[in-house]
């Protein structure tokens, strides 16, 4: 066993040459075994592990940085830094992350989770090092998915002035989470099947780096005419812009991509060195079913099918039926989605309208924007997309959208906390970010039906317009509460006296149960469903205050700038008398582990909200 041979840094190089195979066969059936159990990203880590292998043979941890684009394709890295006992609490509660962490190895030189970053923090630490005095070495590696968002070209430019080196790694599998779109791909696509692998003692170009006047010659052939140089050396765009390129290589050959790591360091300036890896390598169902294997729930080794059946529709199913259904009934509608067909739900819209669909890559800001202009040329574009990663998209909501008053619906999902993905994919913000742009309006659904009549009545709108909806599975509670939508118009589901509940979307059905909880306590309980953050229901408030002392707030959101914020800023307007209790997220990030046992962490799950409505009534 060679994988046991490894226990802390830098241990990969007491293993010969000779064993680089079976290492990574023995990676691959570890991450395997422990991904099918907890869950997690396998695809793209079983495409990166003599990837991984090759830059931990190549450098010298924790002194020289690799810094991980999206960090979900670090679970080599973690094996290679002494982490192995880590994967038996992989992205559980306290357990080790799936993304890389700097407060949990001094290996990861960068936090990720949200795509196209890893040049930027690269160029970072790059001049760090100029001014503050080194000689590491400082890699970022970014997939060709990645490469789509538009963040990268942004570092990509300030790269090309650099005079010290700076490695940047493309790990091209062909695949974003679903097939990769755009020019950026087809480039890549072309290089891969044109070119064959670089053979670097072979490769007129890049012997020259050898040479003593090497980089002199390579400077003519840069001068010479795009049609010759573009014979000699693959990967004119980035050789165009200031970067060397060096590649295409086999990302499953460690020592090729040894040599090569080691050529590029050798280069005083930004090197970008193109591997070519396949996506969830060595697992056949990986490499048939790569969207499903992204991110994977817990499966059979055998089957590669899921271990847990799905009972019940998710939120994102229902999005998926209505947007089907509204695809038919106005030709108008169209669809956005910035890399996250299948994640969204958009995939059946794309299959029946493909003419009304578009997948712009991992670009969020485009996406907004795109929409934008979508909505001022006369459609009604609904851009899906998950809470955090909209935040990206944030000046173009405000700058595109709402200033224009432009109709773009925002079908905001994994809203809430989301569990194993941890800090960087919580959507716990949305309603403070969204809330304050004026124009923007917001609504969230207490259950699978009202997800459905808030989507109709978003694309009848002619407004800026969001709806957020939590992961997992869908609510079908409370069927038989089926109002019409009215623009900031909250619904009474029960109504009393003393305590009256408000809770926004997902926390409606925790509120059902708190209620419960105080009703055996003895206690008389109002229930109103928000269902608009913006515009808040002033007139349900006027109504509350005379009858009840305490209006607990409820919601799936940071409290800062959120509903309850809000409701108590009314409520102090209005001088009424009554206490408002706000139950929301505190001011902090939350970690990963599973969506019920944060919320018990967070005191937001029904037994804990009871306990806090019964203290702050004891209080008064
Ligand atoms: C801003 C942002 N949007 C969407 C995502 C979701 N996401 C995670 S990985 C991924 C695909 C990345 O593709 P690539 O960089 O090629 O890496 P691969 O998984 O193929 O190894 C996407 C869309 C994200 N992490 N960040």
């Amino acid at each position: 066993m060679f994988l046991e041979r490894i226990s802390a840094p830098n241990d990969i190089k007491n293993i010969d040459k000779k064993d680089y195979d079976a290492l990574a066969a023995e990676i691959r059936q570890f991450l395997i075994e422990k991904i099918s159990v907890s869950g997690g990203h396998l695809g793209s880590n079983l495409g990166a592990v003599e990837l991984t292998m090759a830059l931990h043979i190549s450098l010298n941890l924790p002194d020289d940085k690799i810094i991980w684009d999206v960090g979900h394709q670090s679970y080599t890295h973690k094996l290679l830094t002494g982490r192995r006992d880590g994967f038996e609490s992989l992205r559980k509660y306290h357990g080790m992350s799936g993304f890389p962490k700097r407060k949990e190895s001094d290996c990861d030189a960068f936090d990720t989770g949200h795509s196209s970053t890893s040049i930027s923090a690269g160029l970072g630490l790059v001049k760090a090092r100029e001014l503050v005095g080194g000689d590491n070495t400082i890699v970022s590696v970014i997939g060709d998915g990645s490469l789509t968002g538009g963040m990268a070209y942004e570092a990509l430019n300030n790269c090309a002035k650099l005079s010290s080196n700076f490695i940047i790694v493309l790990n091209d599998n062909n695949m974003s989470i679903s097939e990769n779109v755009g020019g950026v791909s087809k480039y890549l696509n072309n290089i891969r099947t044109k070119t064959g692998y670089i053979n670097l003692r072979d490769n007129i170009y890049y012997s020259m780096l050898d040479k003593p006047h090497g980089n002199a010659i390579i400077g003519a052939v840069r001068k010479t005419k795009n049609v010759i140089k573009s014979m000699v050396v693959p990967g004119m765009f980035f050789e165009d812009m200031g970067i060397t390129y060096l590649g295409p290589v086999d990302g499953h050959d460690v020592d090729a991509m040894v040599k090569v790591l080691n050529e590029a360091k050798r280069v005083n300036k930004a090197v970008l060195v193109h591997v070519i890896t396949q996506k969830g390598r060595g697992y056949e169902p990986a490499i048939k079913h790569p969207a499903r294997f992204h991110g994977a729930e817990p499966f059979e080794i055998e089957t590669g099918l899921p271990t847990r059946k799905k009972e019940k529709p998710n939120y994102t199913d229902i999005f998926s039926t209505v947007m089907f259904k509204l695809g038919a009934r106005n030709e108008k509608v169209v669809a956005i989605t910035a890399a996250m067909s299948e994640g969204t739900g958009l995939k059946r819209f794309k299959n029946v309208y493909p003419d009304r669909f578009f997948d712009v890559g991992i670009a969020e800001q485009h996406a907004v924007t795109f929409a934008a202009g979508l909505a001022a040329g006369g459609l009604i574009p609904i851009v899906a997309v998950y809470s955090s990663f909209l935040q990206r998209a944030y000046d173009q909501i405000l700058h595109d959208v709402c200033i224009q008053n432009l109709p773009v619906v925002f079908a905001i999902d994994r809203a809430g906390l989301v569990g194993s993905d941890g800090e960087t994919h919580q959507g716990i913000f949305d309603l403070s970010y969204l809330s304050c742009i004026p124009g923007m309006h917001i609504m969230a659904p207490k259950n699978k039906w009202e997800l459905s009549d808030m989507l109709k009545y978003a694309v009848d709108s002619g407004v800026p317009i969001a709806i957020r909806y939590p992961r997992g599975t869908a609510y079908d509670g409370l069927k038989e509460h089926r109002d019409p939508i009215k623009m900031g118009v909250s619904e009474t589901i029960y109504e009393e006296k003393d305590i009256a509940l408000l809770a926004v979307g997902s926390m409606v059905a925790t509120a059902v149960d708190a209620r419960e909880i105080l009703k055996e306590k003895g206690y008389k309980v109002s229930l109103v469903n928000a269902r608009f953050v913006k515009p808040i229901d002033t007139d349900v408030i006027d109504r509350l205050a005379a009858k009840h002392s305490l209006i607990v707030t409820m919601e799936e959101n940071v409290a800062s700038g959120g509903y309850g914020e809000k409701v108590i800023e009314y409520v102090k307007e209005k001088n009424y008398s009554l206490k408002v209790l706000p139950i929301a997220i505190p001011d902090e990030y939350v970690e990963h582990g599973s969506v019920d046992l944060l919320k018990q962490e967070i005191g937001i799950d029904a037994a804990s909200v009871a306990d806090r409505v019964v203290a702050a009534i004891k209080r008064r």
